[in-house]
């Protein structure tokens, strides 16, 4: 029982999340598949940045992803970079059927690397996995393919950015997509794991918020 006669209290920890890259290669789609584990056919174009919450368990800690979806199209981005600041966790995404996205990757990493801070963990994330039929682990697909971007290319490109991990998705199967943002929230952890501790800090990256729960509704939450 608690002693200020309120209802029982909660602890969680809060990682902000940012999901980026072009506009239409299913970040979205994917968000919306990870949270919700739904799919829809023909979504509209995010206007400036959506915001996501999903609670999940690790290291038997309960964590709350504030997971800040952002607008693909330029005419957003000063508005989409303004969110960069405090987050941890970026899933940083293009189309595995669009080699223009992934050419623009290094324009997203260079806005990533000047907005964020230093050590923001990072996965790299290929999406539209079910239309890039021929998954081979070489530079070559199979022919009618509509694959652009080979797996290997793709794993180079993280490994020479300093980026963890790669993997590709589909939103409409959900095939991988949740296996994504397990690794993010991992990495985070491992490397945040101090400042969790620790999380008493005002300055610290991680938040400690105390949520009372006696009506199923999360209150007080803040929106970083
Ligand atoms: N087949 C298939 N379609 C997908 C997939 N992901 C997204 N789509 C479709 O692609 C279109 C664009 O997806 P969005 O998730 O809105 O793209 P976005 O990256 O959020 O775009 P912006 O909000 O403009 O930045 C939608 O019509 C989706 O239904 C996928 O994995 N497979
Ligand atoms: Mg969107």
């Amino acid at each position: 029982m608690s002693t200020t006669g309120l209802t029982p209290i909660n602890q969680y920890t809060i990682f902000k999340y940012i999901v980026v890259g072009d506009s239409g290669i299913g970040k979205s789609s994917s968000t919306l598949r990870y949270v919700e584990n739904s799919f829809e056919d023909h979504s509209m174009p995010t206007i400036g940045i959506e915001f996501f919450i999903k609670h999940v368990e690790y290291d038997g800690k309960k964590i709350r992803l504030n997971i800040w979806d952002t607008a693909g199209q330029e005419k957003y981005r000063s508005i989409t970079r303004s969110y960069y600041k405090l987050a941890i966790g970026c899933v940083l995404c293009f189309s595995l059927i669009n080699r223009t996205t992934f050419n623009n990757l290094k324009d997203h990493l260079r806005d990533l690397r000047k907005s964020c801070q230093e050590n923001i963990q990072i996965v790299l994330v290929g999406t539209f996995l079910d239309k890039a039929s021929g998954r081979l682990a070489s530079n070559k697909w199979s022919v009618g393919s509509l694959r652009q971007v080979s797996r290997i290319e793709a794993e180079q490109f993280a490994s020479e950015n300093d980026i963890l991990y790669y993997e590709e998705v589909s939103a409409k199967t959900g095939e991988n997509v949740n296996k994504v943002f397990d690794v993010l929230t991992e990495l985070v952890y491992d490397n945040f794991y101090e400042d969790i501790a620790n999380s008493n800090d005002t300055k610290s990256l991680i938040v400690v918020e105390e949520l009372e729960i006696n009506d199923g509704k999360d209150r007080g939450w803040c929106c970083f």
